[in-house]
């Protein structure tokens, strides 16, 4: 096992992976922008080095900096936590390179998931479901008109290199079409340097469901179930739950395999979360794989009773699973509340400022993670996350009542947050009888 880790990321997960180092023996290296200099998970580190400014290019994205801290700090491995670099096979290179174990998949596999329509192949060669659409790369726009009438519309185009929602174009026509693939060209050209496009057939309101899994080095993988995360807003998810609310048994169990055969075939090791969409007859369809950690991985957590972080640490020090699937049991129901500074009532517009009063919330079944305590700051140069409430209960009822208990108990003071919003959402009838899919903040919240 690892004795020094290096946590290249900030905020909540830092503090999350500090807490799991500790439990585990190791010791927790932190870094820090100038602009987080008094964080808490500064302070709970066993050392914590300045990497530079408050701009995210010249700290928590720069991997020179990052890998100079390393090495002062004579680290055994790196865990990098979600965003900033978590999903960045080059600098997964670089820690192997500089003898640095990065706690993740190798690059190799990051950049066979990463690449979507890599990813689709690699799924449809595991008997996965896929959405109906191209083979491969979409050749130019003749192509892409031919599929769509062989498919139907609507039909989306999607950048090999995208994901999250980034360089998506949905279209309904051949018309519609043509213009729907320049832009989307451009629009992946200009973001990610890579014009690649692939088409599927659009599934007109789904709901977003996906699998958390976890490899070991020698293709022992296991599921711990999956999430639904239907409730999101311009791609950011506001509410996760598990389980998924209207899945019965038997399509969970092809979900939860299916899922397993994909990462097995991809030859990765660590945590990752297969993403599918769900239509309104039930029907799952693979779309895209993170290879990190996710934002909503404790509501995995409260269910399963299993330590994901812990788990990518040992897997990362060439531990097999000692786990059998039939160990893995999912009990009740967990749900997460994103808790961002942000005003609903205006548009979420960010609301970043300091924090003169925070109280978080107890008791039965409740689990806040958060780096944030009174007199801190939120600081307006990074994102707006500042508490994750988690619930775990024994109903998605209750589930439901513990939260708008706990987030009644929240006191926040003087930033706005979210947390309004959570409460409507939390009693609109159609998200207490299931019956949401991922429009609904746009089309029944506005
Ligand atoms: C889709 C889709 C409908 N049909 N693919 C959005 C983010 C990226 N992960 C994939 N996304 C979608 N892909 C097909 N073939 C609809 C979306 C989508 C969406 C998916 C999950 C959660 C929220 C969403 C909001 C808008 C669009």
């Amino acid at each position: 096992m690892f004795s020094r880790i290096l946590i290249a990321n900030r905020g909540e997960i830092a503090l999350r992976i500090i807490r799991a180092c500790h439990e585990m023996g190791i010791e927790a290296v932190a870094v820090f922008s100038q602009a987080d200099k008094d964080a808490e998970y500064v302070h709970l580190a066993d050392e914590a080095i300045c990497i530079g400014p408050p701009s995210p290019a010249q700290s928590y994205l720069n991997i020179p900096r990052i890998i100079s801290a390393a090495e002062i700090a004579d680290v055994e491995a790196i865990h990098p936590g979600y965003g900033f670099l978590a999903e960045n096979a080059h600098f997964a290179e670089i820690c192997r390179e500089c003898g640095i174990t990065f706690i993740g998949p190798s690059p190799e596999a990051m950049r066979r998931l990463g690449d979507k329509v890599c990813a689709r192949e690699i799924a449809k060669a595991a008997r996965v479901p896929v959405v109906p659409g191209t083979e491969g790369e979409i050749a130019d726009e003749n192509e892409a008109i031919k599929v769509a009438n062989k498919i139907g519309y609507p039909v989306i185009i999607k950048a090999a290199a995208g994901g999250g929602g980034r360089g998506m174009r949905v279209a309904h026509n051949d018309i519609s079409l043509h213009a729907a693939f320049a832009a989307a060209r451009a629009e992946a050209e200009a973001a990610f340097k890579n014009g690649a496009l692939y088409m599927e057939k659009y599934i007109q309101q789904p709901r977003h469901v996906e699998v958390q899994v976890i490899a070991d080095k020698t293709g022992n993988a296991l599921h711990f179930y999956e999430r639904d995360c239907t409730i999101q807003r311009r791609h950011q998810k506001l509410i996760e739950e598990s389980p998924c609310p209207v899945l019965d048994e038997a399509t969970r169990e092809e979900l939860c395999k299916s899922a397993l055969r994909l990462i097995q075939n991809a030859e990765y090791a660590n945590a990752a979360t297969i993403e599918f969409l769900l239509d309104r007859d039930k029907n799952f369809y693979f779309i895209e794989v993170n290879t990190r950690i996710q934002v909503e991985h404790p509501v995995t957590e409260m269910v399963t009773g299993q330590d994901l972080i812990k788990w990518q640490i040992k897997i990362a020090a060439g531990r097999t699973l000692d786990l059998r699937q039939k160990d893995i049991v999912h009990n009740g129901v967990a749900m997460e509340c994103r808790i961002n500074a942000e005003d609903p009532a205006r548009n979420y517009a960010p609301c970043p400022g300091p924090i003169t009063k925070f109280i978080a919330p107890g008791g039965q079944g409740v689990r806040v993670d958060t780096h944030v305590h009174q007199g801190c700051t939120v600081s307006p140069y990074y994102d707006s996350m500042i508490a994750k409430l988690i619930v775990h209960q024994n109903t998605r009822e209750e589930a439901i009542a513990t939260m708008k208990r706990a987030l009644r108990e929240f006191r926040i003071e003087p930033i706005k947050t979210t947390i309004p919003a959570h409460l409507e959402i939390l009693s609109h009838h159609l998200f207490t009888k299931n019956d949401v899919d991922t429009t609904f903040i746009e089309q029944k919240m506005g």
